[in-house]
């Protein structure tokens, strides 16, 4: 018994499958033609029931031998079966049923007494064999990716005494991966995070495609990685997936958010291939790259005369572009002798410079005091010093009002600004105030 694969096939790998011959009775000689496709059958000789794998060594294509010459000949039982292993090719949808193979009994001779008969996963329904001549074909579209191979039994008996002329033998229909999956990011769309100003070639995040098709034949499961969205920023490594930062000193304060676009393609890249793509939002942490910085060189502030000791009577702020802890500063009052009579205490939120009275005003000894306020980031990043200093001054001229029965103010303090180089005499800001003593009388 022999089982013969199709000499013509659409399949190049299945023209040069095996055809293995083994005569039994005396004179035992051997024809072993061994695929072109390079990997052993070896593991179908588990299937025969007794053979040897010596047989299925590739040194032995065309080999023939006669008679004692080849030894191991002799090692195997006389039994005409042989295990095998055939071959279909998956999602074929020709008009005719795939050829599968042939079986074949040596006690055949052609005149119709031997009866060929299949049994086993798909007998009868996906595979059928004719009955006279052993030919199998496969009535339905396979698919590998939902089972990859169909374990059958074939029987050669003799259709008048249904005596089986052939032991029983287990043989192994393999479905041969064609590429019909294209690589898939089951977990995408991703989000993730990397530092500003980071160097180039940080690694940021490690995408994985997947391909159903087989990965231990060709390129079908094969992918390449690329970036079709998000450079110049980022790049990905073909191989890894790995996705790396391309551009120096990206800055968030700039630009916070990317959505970078990785394709993957099968077929190891190349044209043709299958392909399918995701998402990876990546957003820029803050690090502290900012200087705080006053709008303005120079702020004035009213505060009237009979202003309470301790209580705030104004605020100042620099402006810093950075994120949370990156942007707290630290005020200060760099001129000692005014720094007696007045405090700067930071904001809960580490953003503002509270102004506070430490000693009282009298109008009639000091109309004005210059406040120099320097402003300092509490945190700094010893990376980026030298975008810095990250501390700014600028100048507070404080007006104090006069007051001979105290009105009260409609707020506590007034801030205003005023232009660098600003005529004298410019109007800095309004401030509104009711005087409780007489009714709606104007104050001044
Ligand atoms: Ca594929
Ligand atoms: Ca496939
Ligand atoms: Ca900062
Ligand atoms: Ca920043």
């Amino acid at each position: 018994m022999r089982v013969l694969v199709p000499s013509a096939c659409l399949c190049p790998v299945l023209l040069c499958l095996c055809v293995l011959e083994r005569c039994c009775g005396s004179g035992h000689h051997l024809i072993t033609r061994l695929p072109g496709r390079n990997h052993s059958l070896a593991h179908g000789g588990g299937h025969s029931g007794g053979h040897s794998g010596s047989h299925q060594k590739p040194n032995q294509h065309q080999n023939q031998s006669h008679g004692g010459n080849d030894t191991e000949v002799h090692h195997r039982p006389k039994r005409g079966w042989i295990w095998n292993q055939f071959f279909v090719l998956e999602e074929h949808f020709g008009p005719d049923p795939q050829y599968v193979g042939k079986l074949h009994s040596n006690s055949d001779k052609g005149d119709g007494s031997v009866r060929y008969i299949l049994s086993g996963e798909g007998a009868g329904s996906i595979f059928i064999i004719d009955e006279s001549t052993g030919d199998i074909h496969a009535t339905k579209s396979l698919d590998r990716e939902r089972k990859a191979h169909y374990v059958l039994h074939a029987q050669a008996i003799d259709r008048y005494s249904n005596k089986p002329l052939e032991p029983e033998s287990e043989f192994i229909i393999k479905v041969q991966d064609i590429n019909d999956n294209a690589p898939k990011f089951p977990d995408g769309p991703f989000a993730t995070s990397v530092a500003e100003m980071s160097e180039v070639g940080t690694s940021v995040f490690q995408v994985t495609a997947t391909d159903a098709d087989d990965p231990t034949y060709g390129n079908s499961a094969r992918v390449v990685y690329s970036i079709l969205q998000g450079q110049p920023y980022f790049s990905v490594d073909p191989m890894t997936g790995i996705i790396r930062t391309a551009l120096a000193n990206m800055d968030r304060e700039a630009r916070e958010h990317y959505a970078v676009v990785i394709q993957a393609k099968d077929m190891a890249g190349q044209v043709g291939g299958l392909s399918g793509s995701t998402t990876i939002n990546i957003t820029l942490n803050d690090v502290n790259d900012n200087p705080p910085k006053f709008p303005q060189k120079n702020y004035q502030l009213y505060v009237a005369e009979s202003t309470e000791v301790g209580k705030p009577v104004g605020k100042i702020a620099a402006h810093d572009a950075d994120l949370g802890a990156n942007a707290e500063i630290k005020y200060s009052i760099l001129n000692t002798e005014v720094a007696t009579v007045f405090s700067i205490g930071t904001s809960r939120d580490g953003r503002e410079g509270v102004i506070s009275l430490r000693k009282p005003l009298n109008y009639e000894k000091k109309k004005t005091y210059t406040l120099h306020i320097e402003g300092v980031n509490t945190h700094l990043d010893p990376r980026y010093s030298y975008l810095g200093p990250f501390k700014d001054t600028a100048t507070l001229k404080i007006t104090v009002g006069d007051v001979d029965e105290p009105p009260v103010f409609s707020m506590d303090y007034f801030i205003m600004d005023v232009y660098e180089n600003a005529p004298i005499g410019t109007e800095v800001g309004v401030v509104t105030a009711r005087d409780p003593d007489s009714k709606n009388s104007r104050v001044r």
